[in-house]
């Protein structure tokens, strides 16, 4: 069977040579012009805002890198998705395509999580790592610079909870990014690029039963997850916060066991029959707004540091901060998301991370000392050195 190859913005799978193609409505060497329209295809997946002033789209033999429009003649290098017609990224298929999809409960942190991780990568973990990350589009640069970006960073901002994906109208598209790293080898440096997606779902998302299809689709389509899960939305682990910690709200939350029962349920479902199987698609395990819980913890404890910053993953440094979260989970009666995760997934790591530093001030804003980040870049770094992106380091 063909390699299935999976699309960066509505996570279908369909074969290389099923690959349309957009007329770039340029004069044609035959002296013709493809009119500009809407996309009625991208117009119903992916919502309006990217659907108007396009080329026409026509099937072609995807497997190449360009082809002639049936209308005009002219030679297009626009591929796009059969299925929701996005614009695919430069060399799609040739180069690594890894789809990261980010789930949690409502307010365990994924905004703000995604934000400060990509900011991250593009300052100290891309110097430490020779690594660069571009926004693959105009529409991800766009939003993740004004929407996400300058919000928290520049305007010091938290975020109202984001949009849930089942209402089509301003519907969150996933974040594509185009991750860079420059790999030492025999021969010299020798640039590689993996396609990163991050779909930042909406806590509710995994609370109603509308939504569930489409996040299935989602997490069954991602070669890693990682799932934010939040201690203050742990019984046991609450009451231990530093004071004046803002409390998620308790009605209508999920327990992080109930969000990990339902994620794992999802990924179990379309494999009817063979459930018996774990799960061998990479999960990251993490646990958000440790700042809260830093006064709880031995002055040794791995969790106070930052990763070393070496340019590669640390596998001892991080068997040591997996060690550490199983510990604190055992405190916070979490021993049942211990065992969920040992019965039914091969690869599953524990993080524990701060995306802020410390707690924001009562009116949401981020707190006056600024943002500082602690391993906010590990679960990422953990899933890249599985995919054999980001060289790994020591035992492991
Ligand atoms: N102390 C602390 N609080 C945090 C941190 N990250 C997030 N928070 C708090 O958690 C709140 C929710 O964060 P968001 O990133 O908006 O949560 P979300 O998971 O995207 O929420 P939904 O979009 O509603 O699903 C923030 O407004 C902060 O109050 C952190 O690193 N430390
Ligand atoms: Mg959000
Ligand atoms: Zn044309
Ligand atoms: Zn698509």
């Amino acid at each position: 069977m063909a390699r299935r190859h999976t699309c960066p913005y509505c996570y279908e799978s369909f074969a290389a040579r099923e690959i349309r193609f957009r007329c770039n409505t340029r004069l044609s060497p035959a002296g013709k012009k493809c009119d500009r329209r809407r996309d009625q295809v991208l117009d119903e997946r992916m919502g309006q805002r990217r659907s108007h002033d396009l080329g026409p789209d026509f099937a072609a033999d995807g497997r190449r890198p360009t082809a002639l429009c049936p209308d005009c003649k002219g030679e297009t290098t626009y591929r796009i998705c059969p299925v929701c017609h996005s614009e695919l990224p430069v060399q799609f298929g040739m180069v690594d395509n890894r789809l990261i999809a980010m789930v949690g409960a409502k307010a365990s942190g994924k905004t703000v999580y995604m934000t400060v991780l990509l900011h991250e990568i593009r300052h100290r973990v891309g110097e430490a790592f020779g690594a660069s990350l571009m926004g693959l589009d105009d529409p991800t640069m766009r939003r993740f610079s004004t929407d996400y970006e300058d919000r928290l960073f520049r305007d010091g901002q938290l975020f109202p909870g984001t949009q849930t994906a089942s209402t089509n109208l301003n519907r969150v598209d996933p974040l594509v990014f185009r991750f860079g790293l420059r790999r030492r080898t025999l021969f010299g440096h020798r640039p590689q690029h993996t396609v990163l997606s991050f779909f930042d779902t909406a806590g509710e998302d995994f609370s109603s039963r509308e939504s569930v299809e489409l996040n299935t689709r989602y997490l069954t389509g991602a070669d890693g997850i990682i799932l934010l899960l939040d201690p203050l939305q742990m019984p046991g682990a609450r009451d231990g916060a530093v004071p004046g910690t803002p409390l998620p709200g308790t009605e209508g939350l999920d327990t992080p066991m109930n969000v990990l029962s339902r994620v794992t349920g999802l990924l179990l479902a379309p494999r009817s029959g063979r459930s018996a199987q774990k799960i061998d698609t990479p999960i990251a395990v993490v646990f958000s707004k440790l700042d809260a819980f830093w006064h709880l913890l031995e002055n040794s404890s791995p969790l106070h540091d930052h990763a070393p910053p070496r340019g590669r993953f640390e596998v001892g440094d991080s068997l040591s901060v997996h060690e550490e979260v199983r510990r604190l989970l055992k405190d916070w009666d979490g021993v049942p998301v211990d065992n969920l995760l040992e019965n039914h997934y091969t690869r599953y790591r524990y993080f524990g991370v701060s995306a802020l530093g410390r707690n924001p001030t009562p009116d949401a804003r981020v707190a006056a000392t600024g943002i500082q980040p602690y391993r906010v870049a590990d679960p990422l770094l953990w899933l890249l050195s599985e995919f054999g992106s980001v060289p790994k380091a020591g035992r492991g």
